[in-house]
């Protein structure tokens, strides 16, 4: 075995888990087209199937996300079990407050209090089913704002949004947790109720200890040091969960780790850093959408780049770094930095896992499978699941 990876970071790295959504499974597209791909699930039972899949080959993903009403069963007890019988289980529930026609000028911030109702219950709905499922996790992510100046009272949209969560936070028992999650912008283009850090903070700090941040790599303007918002974060004890994607110029829902390797190296040194790894307290989760690509592959290419960063976040040496950090060593801190990026753990890591009974080149394992064949074969007739069904 290679001594790249020392039998404390491999012990490390055999603890990381990673939730996958439910949606990255079914079909999604942009605002011009929508591409069906053989195999899509045509249930919420066959998008599990697949997460399953992606942690059967990987090891990483023992959970998976549903989104309501996307993923809303009869029986959430029956889709529970099968989750379990697959190896996976049921994991942050999100709610969906951003397709209903009642919503078009705001849910949870909205002037009547009649839609604020409808939106509460929404979420009280998502708690009844999280009670079902056992997920911990509420996520909440609001299409909320306005898009021209005086259209909307910004501060009283603070105060009823507070208003909302307190009465959506009062419903949680003692095990489960809200997570807020902010976007600086779209669907609305000129202000947005959760738009930054700051917000989501502010919001969920005077809800109590069982409400946190979310923070999903997109949803930053171009140039953010998201890293700095992550350590900030950290140090303040609120970051709940992290949806991670990439992107190269807005909320792109792109693979993790493919637009900017070194963002993502860098997040994890700061989550690395400010013990949020491995810490059930910040939840590793993807947010992603494969809109030309296969589903499945994207997914276990996407959990194998948060192994592999995470990895090389672990590899810095984080003492010398700190000696020239102290000595104003500018340009020995900044080496120390690079050598642990541009160190390749490919090969260790494949080694590993075989080491681990799973198979050195998930991706190639797949292909050979014959899992796609089979659900290609399948899963004709019926709808096919796509973002937003
Ligand atoms: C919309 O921006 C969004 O991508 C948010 O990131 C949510 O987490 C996701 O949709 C699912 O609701
Ligand atoms: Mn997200
Ligand atoms: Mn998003």
């Amino acid at each position: 075995m290679s001594t790249q990876l020392t039998p404390e970071i491999l012990s490390t790295l055999e603890k990381q888990s990673i939730e996958v959504p439910s949606w990255a499974y079914g079909n999604s597209g942009t605002r011009f087209k929508v591409f069906g791909t053989p195999g899509t699930p045509r249930d919420p039972f066959e998008k599990i199937a697949d997460a399953a899949e992606v942690n059967r080959l990987t090891g990483l993903a023992p959970a998976v996300a549903l989104h309501i009403p996307w993923d809303l069963v009869d029986d959430f007890s029956k889709l529970r079990a099968h989750a379990e019988d697959l190896g996976v289980q049921l994991g942050t529930v999100n709610s969906n407050t951003f397709q209903d026609d009642d919503y078009k000028f705001g849910a949870l911030t909205h002037e009547d209090a009649a839609i604020r109702r409808k939106a509460i219950d929404h979420h009280l709905q998502c708690v009844d089913v999280m009670d079902e499922t056992g997920s911990r996790d509420l996520k909440i992510w609001l299409a909320e704002g306005s898009n021209y100046p005086g259209q909307a009272d910004m501060r009283g949209r603070q105060d009823r949004l507070q208003e909302s969560l307190q009465e959506i936070y009062a419903r949680l028992s003692d095990d489960q947790r809200l997570v807020l999650e902010y976007k600086f912008f779209e669907p609305a283009f000129y202000h947005t109720d959760v738009p930054d850090w700051g917000t989501s903070y502010a919001q969920v700090a005077s809800l109590g200890e069982k409400a946190m941040v979310c923070l999903d790599t997109g949803h930053h303007a171009p140039g953010t040091n998201i890293e700095f918002i992550v350590m900030q974060l950290l140090r303040l004890g609120k970051l709940g969960s992290f949806d991670f994607n990439s992107r190269f110029y807005a909320d792109d829902d792109l693979i993790v780790g493919a637009a900017d390797p070194f963002q993502l190296f860098r997040i994890l040194v700061e989550v690395v850093r400010g013990d949020g790894l491995n810490n059930p307290d910040v939840s590793f989760m993807l947010d992603q959408c494969h809109n030309v690509e296969e589903k499945i592959p994207g997914q276990i290419r996407s959990v194998l780049n948060v192994q592999e960063m995470t990895a090389r976040a672990l590899l810095l040496d984080r003492d010398a770094l700190g000696a020239a950090q102290r000595s104003g060593d500018v340009l020995g801190a900044n080496a120390i930095m690079m050598d642990a990026f541009y160190t390749d753990v490919r090969p260790a890591l494949a080694e590993w896992r075989e080491s681990r009974g799973l198979p050195a080149d998930p991706m190639a394992a797949y292909a050979a499978s014959g899992y796609q064949a089979k659900i290609n074969a399948d899963r004709v007739g019926g709808a096919q699941a796509s973002w937003g069904a």
